[in-house]
């Protein structure tokens, strides 16, 4: 299913509308009007569009790691080639990430007076996951130990049945290495998995084109029914410190590394790739964006052998613009919730939308569903996607782009290094 044209332009509609609605009910909120409307109605559609991305975490995650490990242990892959690219990708969403942490630290955007979160549902959701997780205490009170033994499930199907999602990436790491040691003999197992990605991938975009709209009316009308005007300042910090972030690592790692370790000039690359940027931004999707992509490096004479085996393999275990959100998600959430999330919390943050990011197939709104395993994973209600899901969109467009061109920078550099190495081997 192709996303519809007129979604983005939806979404702002029901973006503005949330916000001027539910502001204007803020004023009234001591009324039954108010107070039913954003029960009945507002709340109502809100958590519906929320539970529809819920559905999918577990089954998304499994699948999408699954054949992220699958395909990383391609033989092909255990080449030169293959590692330098595996390499290159996973040591730039590390940074990414990184990147998006810190300035989330420094800028705090989720401290401030507003009520974004309903504070009583965070302390609710706190008191479930202390009494859910009491004999193994709550994943922000788990020492090292626990937190390592945690990670290998002794019934995954509970673990899936209660959305804990380090012990699923781990069943799914081994089930992708059970399917890469017994290779051909499991081919249908490798197909029904793809397939079910397919069907899984195809119901993330109905989702966002049928449900997006309405839900994210539904959301933002009751975050600022309950929150006020003023929490528009906590959402612009929010976006802002995103798109910082993002533009920090295009610029400055993606330019650095085509200058450093590709010999290129850096705008020369950017200019090159802008038409392949302005399609993943319209489009929000990378899968969508592969066959421009590889026209726009292909102009750039990187060679066909390299881009046709590291951008397809990019638009999926590549994800640098996602792991940057869910960076600053995660801790403008903490910080909403009044949560300080201790170093071991932060480092299971990287870790965690690094695999993340191995998995998810870039299709629109792919990179939400997988924040809510990541808040999950640091004992935080992915609940709260619901505040920041309303901004998500314009976001998705911006992190696309950048997803699709670090992609691009690994296939001219690899192309550039190879084809140095084969002229000195002459
Ligand atoms: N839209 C996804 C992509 O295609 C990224 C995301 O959802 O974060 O790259």
């Amino acid at each position: 299913m192709k996303v519809k044209k007129n979604l983005t332009i939806k979404i702002v509609i029901a973006l503005i509308l949330g916000i001027t609605i539910g502001s204007v009910f803020n004023m009234y909120s001591g009324t039954d009007f108010v107070q039913n409307t954003n029960q009945y109605v507002f709340n109502v559609l809100g958590q519906i569009f929320l539970n529809l991305i819920f559905m999918l975490v577990v089954p998304v995650v499994f699948v999408s790691i699954v054949l992220g490990v699958v395909g990383v242990g391609d033989p092909k892959l255990l080449g030169g080639i293959g590692l330098k690219t595996v390499l290159f990708f996973l040591t730039t969403t590390a940074i990414a990430i990184t990147i998006a942490m810190l300035l989330a630290l420094v800028f705090k955007p989720g401290v401030g007076q507003s009520d974004l979160l309903h504070s009583q549902d965070v302390k609710k959701y706190g008191a479930e996951q202390k009494a859910k997780t009491a004999d193994s205490a709550a994943p922000e009170n788990q020492t090292f130990d626990q937190t390592l033994i945690n990670l290998f499930p002794k019934n995954p199907l509970q673990s899936m049945v209660d959305q804990n999602m380090l012990p699923i990436i781990t069943f799914a790491i081994f089930i992708g290495i059970g399917m890469i040691a017994l290779g051909r003999k499991v081919e249908a197992v490798k197909t029904l998995f793809e397939q079910t990605n397919d069907i899984l991938m195809y119901i993330v975009t109905m989702i966002m084109n049928y449900f997006a709209p309405i839900g994210t009316f539904g959301l933002v009308a009751t975050a600022f029914t309950n929150a006020g005007f003023g929490a528009i300042k906590q959402l612009g910090m929010y976006f802002f410190v995103v798109l910082l972030a993002l533009a920090i690592h295009f610029f400055v790692i993606y330019g650095g590394a085509v200058k450093l370790l590709g010999n290129k000039n850096p705008f020369w690359f950017f200019k090159k790739f802008f038409p392949a940027m302005t399609v993943g931004f319209s489009s929000s999707s990378s899968n969508a964006t592969l066959p421009i992509s590889l026209e726009c490096t292909k102009d750039m004479g990187v060679r066909k052998e390299i881009s046709s085996f590291v951008q397809p393999l990019g638009a999926t275990i590549n994800m640098d613009g996602t792991a940057i959100m869910q960076g600053v998600a995660t801790i403008f959430i903490a910080q909403v919730s009044g949560v300080d999330l201790s170093i071991m919390q932060m480092v299971t943050v990287v870790v965690i939308a690094v695999i993340a990011s191995i998995g998810t197939a870039g299709v629109p709104g792919v990179g939400l569903v997988m924040l809510a395993m990541v808040l999950t994973s640091v004992g935080l209600d992915p609940a709260a996607i619901g505040i920041i899901l309303g901004i998500d969109r314009l976001l998705d467009m911006t992190r696309t782009s950048v997803n699709i061109t670090g992609d691009a920078a690994c296939a001219l550099i690899l192309s550039e290094r190879e084809k140095n190495k084969l002229a000195s081997e002459q």
